[in-house]
C-alpha cells in the first residue's frame, strides 16, 4: 500500500475534470474561490474535491504525482523546476518531515502560510490565507457553497456534531498513516494501535448509522465525505494483504463486510453517487 500515489494535474470546476490547459482552465483560474496543492491522486484531496461537486464550488487542483513533488518549489503559486535547475532554489531547501523522502522546496510564504509544512495545502483564492489539514480544507470548501446542509446549516450544534465525527475521523486517519508508512516493518505495537483505531472509529460510525440515514443526521454531510475517503483509502491495506501475513500478521479489515454492514453498505451507496464517483473512479472495485 502506498501512501502517496498519483496523477497528473487535475482542475476541477462544478463537475468539470480535465488535465490540459484548455480556455476553460482559464477561466477556472479566474473564478476559483480556492486552491489546493497536493501529491495526485490523493484522497485527502478527493475531500474538497467530492465537497466541491456536491456544493457547486469552484476549486483549483494543483499537483503532481508523488515521486515528483521533490521537484516541484511548493507555493500558492507552485512550480515544477527542472531537477536540473533545483540548486537555483536552494535557499527553500527543506529536509522532508513525514511520507516523503529527501529534500522538499517550500518557500517562506508557503510556510508562512502551512506552518507544519503539509500537502494537501489549501489556500484561498489570493493566497493571502492558508489552510492545513484535508478535513479543515473541505470544511473551507463547504463553508464556501450555497448549499449550507453539507455543513450543519448554519447551526452551531450541528456543525459541531459534523465536527465531532471529522475529529474521530482524523485520529483514525493518522493511526492509518503511521501504519501504511511502516507497513513493511509491521511490529505489535504499532499494528495494535491501528487495530483498535480502527474498531473504534468504525464502532461509533455502525452505531451512528443505526440512527440515522447519515453519519450526521438525514442528509449528507461533509461528515460522509471524510469517512468515504479515508475508509477507502484504509480499506486499500488489502492490497498488501500478503506483505502484511509474511511478517505473521493478518488484515485489519479481514471481517469488515460482516462487523460493519450499515458502514459498509453507506461507504459502497455513496460511492456510487456521480459526485463521488467521478472523482474516485474504481478505486473500491477491487477491495470490495
Ligand atoms: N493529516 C494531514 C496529513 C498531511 C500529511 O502528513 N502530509 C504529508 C505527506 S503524506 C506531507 O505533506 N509531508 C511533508 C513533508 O514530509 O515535509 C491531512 O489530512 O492533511
Amino acid at each position: 500500500m502506498v501512501e502517496c500515489t498519483g496523477l497528473e494535474n487535475q482542475q476541477v470546476r462544478n463537475g468539470l475534470v480535465g488535465s490540459n490547459p484548455t480556455p476553460s482552465a482559464i477561466i477556472i483560474k479566474m473564478l476559483e474561490k480556492i486552491r489546493v496543492f497536493s501529491y495526485l491522486p490523493n484522497p485527502r484531496v478527493w475531500k474538497s474535491m467530492i465537497t466541491a461537486k456536491l456544493g457547486e464550488v469552484d476549486i483549483k487542483i494543483i499537483g503532481d504525482k508523488p515521486k515528483n513533488l521533490s521537484n516541484w518549489l511548493w507555493d500558492f503559486d507552485a512550480l515544477k523546476i527542472d531537477p536540473a535547475k533545483l540548486d537555483q532554489i536552494e535557499d527553500y531547501k527543506r529536509v522532508s518531515k513525514r511520507g516523503f523522502k529527501g529534500a522538499l522546496y517550500k518557500t517562506d510564504k508557503f510556510l508562512e502560510k502551512h506552518p507544519f509544512g503539509t500537502v494537501p495545502a489549501g489556500f484561498n483564492f489570493d493566497g493571502s490565507e492558508g489552510i492545513f489539514e484535508s478535513n479543515s480544507i473541505m470544511r473551507a470548501v463547504a463553508r464556501l457553497s450555497k448549499d449550507k446542509s453539507l455543513y450543519g446549516d448554519d447551526d452551531a450544534f450541528k456543525q459541531s456534531r459534523i465536527d465531532s465525527f471529522l475529529d474521530a475521523n482524523l485520529v483514525f486517519a493518522r493511526e492509518f498513516q503511521v501504519y501504511v508508512l511502516e507497513i513493511n516493518s509491521l511490529n505489535k505495537y504499532l499494528y495494535k494501535r491501528m487495530q483498535s483505531a480502527y474498531l473504534f472509529y468504525l464502532d461509533g460510525i455502525e452505531k451512528a448509522l443505526s440512527f440515522d440515514k447519515f453519519i450526521s443526521g438525514n442528509t449528507i454531510t461533509i461528515a460522509d465525505v471524510s469517512f468515504v475517503c479515508d475508509l477507502a483509502q484504509f480499506l486499500r491495506e488489502r492490497d498488501n494483504k500478503q506483505l502484511i501475513e509474511e511478517q505473521g500478521y493478518e488484515l485489519i479489515s479481514k471481517n469488515f463486510e460482516k462487523d460493519f454492514p450499515l458502514s459498509l453498505k453507506h461507504l459502497k451507496d455513496l460511492s456510487k453517487k456521480h459526485e463521488f464517483k467521478e472523482i474516485m473512479s474504481n478505486y473500491l472495485d477491487k477491495i470490495l
